[in-house]
């Protein structure tokens, strides 16, 4: 861990460092993969089969590479009912929260007589990748599968590995309870080559997206351009801004929480109280001790976990700025003060009973979040993803007479002749009409 003081003078040497300490692990895949991806387009479901077999010791042949609907129902009821009971608590109040996002779309009828406008219309099919193995969160399965279907997506097709023919039924559970019916158990860059280019038994969809491992995040690089992609996810982080009023063990289990998904995730405080800070510090040792998940926390919080003394939350607010982090928890008297000077972060947490975990699971909002500083930029999954937009035009002559010859001006201009007759051709037309009338 890092501690840093605003008022140290190596300061900001030390702050540039942080903001670039977790550059990607380049794992050299771009040529595998490529293969893969060449292979699956050639040969279609037999190389399906052939890598499940290979990769995950699992043979199949093409008619079992769908999950049927009884294997479905059936690992639903392997899932308690405390478990059902939460998963619709956390997926009801999701679809709420991306119900209130879609669009209406813009139409209006200006000056000249034209009437202009954008519609929101859903894709025709999505493709949800699930990792198989450490990282496999059914809470991720309704993060990306509900803001398609509340988009109004008709298709939405799902492929999550089962190394050696183990399921996880609450991904399973998770899928159904958001409205997946169509599961295949394939993994890897040829689960996203399947979806981008279909095979006999998959057809292809429109965009792919989910987590994956560096295959995986390679795969949808290679495809992009020819489907959709959504952002490829880097480490997680989070910043939490915490004046002193709050317990410092809450506060470091925040901290703990991120550091626990992953050794390259990033937990960050910044707080004005330098003796805050020591106490939340030795919180975290306390509660390292006894994490099922210590080792992956401890890496991530020595490695990369920073602690900053800053002179006051105005400047706090500054740094987080600067940090563009995925989350930010304000855990102060007065969040909505704070809030109002956010400008880069994926997801806000305000108040000191709101913490990051609640928005993972059961808050509503999406916690496929943009990573790596990209918040500068980017934002989290919405149902925005799973639609495009056509805008349209509409008008009669009288609109033609007042706009169009500024259009044929400039068509000249541009040397393109049929542009400019296109045009003129029915001003004259119109020009005839008055006239024979
Ligand atoms: N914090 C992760 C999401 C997650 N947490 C899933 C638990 N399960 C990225 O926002
Ligand atoms: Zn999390």
């Amino acid at each position: 861990m890092k501690r840093l003081d605003t008022r140290d003078s190596g300061f900001e040497a030390d702050f540039a460092s942080l903001l670039t300490a977790r550059e990607e692990q380049g794992q050299e895949v771009h040529k595998p993969v490529a293969e893969i991806l060449a292979s699956v387009r050639r040969d279609g479901d037999a190389t399906l089969c052939a890598l499940t077999e290979k990769f995950d010791r699992l043979p199949l042949a093409p008619a079992q590479l769908a999950f049927t609907a009884e294997e479905i129902a059936q690992a639903c009821t392997q899932v308690s009912p405390e478990l059902m009971a939460a998963l619709d608590v956390a997926a009801t109040r999701i679809e709420a929260f991306h119900k209130a996002q879609v669009p209406s779309g813009i139409r209006y009828t200006d000056d000249v007589g034209m009437t202009l406008g954008m519609r929101w219309i859903p894709l025709d099919a999505v493709g949800l990748y699930v990792p198989g193995g450490k990282a496999a969160y059914p809470s991720s399965v309704l993060m990306n599968a509900i803001p398609a279907r509340v988009a109004g997506v008709p298709r939405l097709a799902m492929c999550v590995p089962t190394p050696d023919g183990v399921i996880n039924p609450l991904v399973l559970a998770a899928a159904h309870r958001a409205g997946v019916t169509e599961i295949y158990r394939i993994g890897g860059a040829q689960a996203v080559g399947a979806m981008a280019f279909g095979t006999q038994t998959i057809r292809p969809v429109d965009r792919i997206v989910g987590p994956g491992n560096a295959f995986v995040a390679e795969a949808k690089r290679q495809v992009f351009g020819h489907v959709g992609i959504d952002s490829i996810a880097g480490p997680s982080d989070v910043v939490v801004i915490a004046d002193s009023a709050t317990d410092p063990r809450l506060i470091a289990l925040d901290l703990l929480a991120q550091a626990e998904h992953d050794e390259l995730a990033q937990a960050t405080l910044i707080t004005p109280d330098a003796a805050f800070a020591d106490k939340v510090t030795e919180a975290v040792a306390t509660e390292l001790k006894t994490l099922t998940r210590t080792a992956i926390a401890s890496a991530s919080w020595e490695r990369n976990g920073a602690v900053l003394v800053v002179k006051d939350l105005e400047e706090a607010v500054t740094l987080a700025n600067r940090l563009a982090p995925e989350h930010l928890e304000l855990m102060v008297d007065d969040p909505e003060a704070l809030f109002a000077h956010v400008r880069h972060a994926g997801a806000v947490f305000l108040g000191r009973f709101c913490p990051e975990a609640v928005g993972d699971y059961v808050g509503g909002p999406n916690h496929v979040l943009p990573t790596s500083r990209t918040a500068r930029f980017a934002s989290g999954l919405s149902v925005f993803d799973f639609m495009k937009r056509t805008t349209f035009l509409a008008g009669g002559p009288d609109a033609l007479r007042r706009i169009g010859p500024a259009g044929v001006a400039l068509a000249q201009a541009e040397g393109l002749e049929a542009h400019a007759l296109s045009i003129s051709a029915r001003l004259e037309a119109l020009d005839q009409t008055t006239a024979d009338a």
